[in-house]
């Protein structure tokens, strides 16, 4: 063995178990709704060294890098036998995405991956690419996971080698260990993303959040985040979608927009999160917001402050897609904590601690959109006078 190589090894390991283990701490003042987190709590970095090392002085006697990790995010989550669980899509050099659950005693660090990544199995119509789990605890007793199946689009003249066909691939699991390939949603939608499943039946029926578009990146006519009812999960087939929260004309999801992670109950009404996208001169800008359904008819929004709930900050905006927050994941705690899981530019994932408290708070008195200018002046004046001899 090469001095070289008993070098790079010792570095090499010195260095990911110092970052496995670097201790995080919230920002000191926040804004009142959620506290994020100073360090990303997963990244490419966080791979095991064993994926992308051969260890072998032999084989690899430069100790070269065999399989690159490109990057780590838009993490589905759950609390899971005690530990907080990320599933996170892990994205190699080759553009190829797949899952890795990556775990922790801790919400906001310490996340280790396991020893091996997710094997999902194909159907007989072959993922190209698989990405952005969403799980659900449903009540009928398994964990669900809703996730983007990308396949070639064969339809198109062979010079076009980018166009594809997203769909909705579904898996269920009881351990997180064994997960079970059930036939892909069908719809009457040419393309399907950000399919996300309800925790609870809904008149006898599994409930789903769809985004019908028509192109791969284009919502086209899509008009929003949709809700459809299928009889089964094992054969999953939406005959209607009704779009419930549609994108509007300049707000921040005016191109497109898109569940986040399952919604959570509260006695309120059940809390979403969700991201919205729209155009400027620098490309497309992903933002959170939040918005609350009615507890019995879960299609209807009751609350929806204007604004975004979290948009990328500081080094957040930089990435391999600059400029997007999205979200997946999230786990309310037995404490009624709330950890956001959330990812920067399709880079890394990071954290922000809230609580059911305050998105209550949050989603019921914060302004909502006006929609015109005149109108944010209106609502800033309103809060100006109210805090009229309070503040000196
Ligand atoms: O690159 C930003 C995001 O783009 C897509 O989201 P949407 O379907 O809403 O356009 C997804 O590819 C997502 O993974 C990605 O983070």
């Amino acid at each position: 063995m090469s001095d070289l190589f008993t070098h790079r090894k010792k570095e090499l390991l010195e260095q990911h178990s110092e970052l496995l283990s670097k201790k995080n701490s919230p920002e000191k003042l926040g804004n009142g709704i959620y506290k994020r987190y100073q360090n990303p709590v997963v990244t490419a970095d966080h791979i095991p060294l064993s994926w992308r090392y051969d260890f072998n002085p032999d084989s690899n006697p430069f100790l070269m890098e065999r399989f690159g990790i490109n990057a780590a995010f838009n993490a589905g989550a759950i609390k899971f036998k005690g530990k907080y669980v990320m599933v996170v899509r892990v994205e190699g050099n080759d553009r190829k995405s797949f899952f890795a659950i990556a775990e922790s005693d801790s919400p906001t660090e310490g996340f280790a991956f396991r020893e091996y990544p997710i094997t999902i199995e194909e159907t007989e119509n072959p993922d190209t690419n698989v990405y952005d789990m969403r799980l659900t605890q449903h009540e009928d007793g398994w964990i669900y996971g809703i996730f983007c199946t990308e396949r070639k689009d064969y339809r198109v003249p062979a010079s076009d080698t980018s166009s594809a066909i997203a769909q909705a691939g579904i898996v269920r699991t009881k351990d997180l260990e064994k997960w079970e390939r059930l036939p892909d949603l069908k719809t009457n939608s040419e393309q399907q993303r950000n399919v996300v499943l309800h925790p609870e039946f809904v008149d006898g029926k599994y409930a789903l959040y769809t985004r019908p578009q028509d192109g791969f990146i284009d919502a086209g006519s899509g008009g929003g985040i949709g809700w459809a009812l299928t009889d089964s999960m094992e054969t999953a087939i939406v005959d209607k979608e009704i779009v419930m929260d549609q994108r509007i004309y300049h707000t921040i999801k005016e191109v497109k927009n898109g569940q986040g992670p399952a919604p959570l109950k509260t006695e309120k009404g059940w809390l979403h999160l969700a991201h919205g996208v729209r155009n400027t001169a620098a490309g497309l800008r992903y933002v959170l917001y939040m918005f609350m359904t009615s507890l019995h008819e879960p299609w209807k929004v009751i609350h929806q402050p204007g604004g975004h709930f979290i948009a990328p900050k500081g080094e957040e905006r930089v990435g391999d897609v600059s400029n997007v927050t999205f979200a997946n994941g999230w786990i309310r705690d037995e404490d009624d904590k709330v950890y956001v899981y959330y990812a920067s530019s399709d880079t890394r994932m990071h954290v922000a601690e809230t609580s059911i408290a305050q998105l209550l708070d949050y989603v019921t008195h914060t302004p909502e959109d006006g929609f015109r200018s005149y109108t944010s002046v209106e609502t800033i004046n309103r809060i100006i006078q109210a805090n009229k001899g309070i503040l000196g």
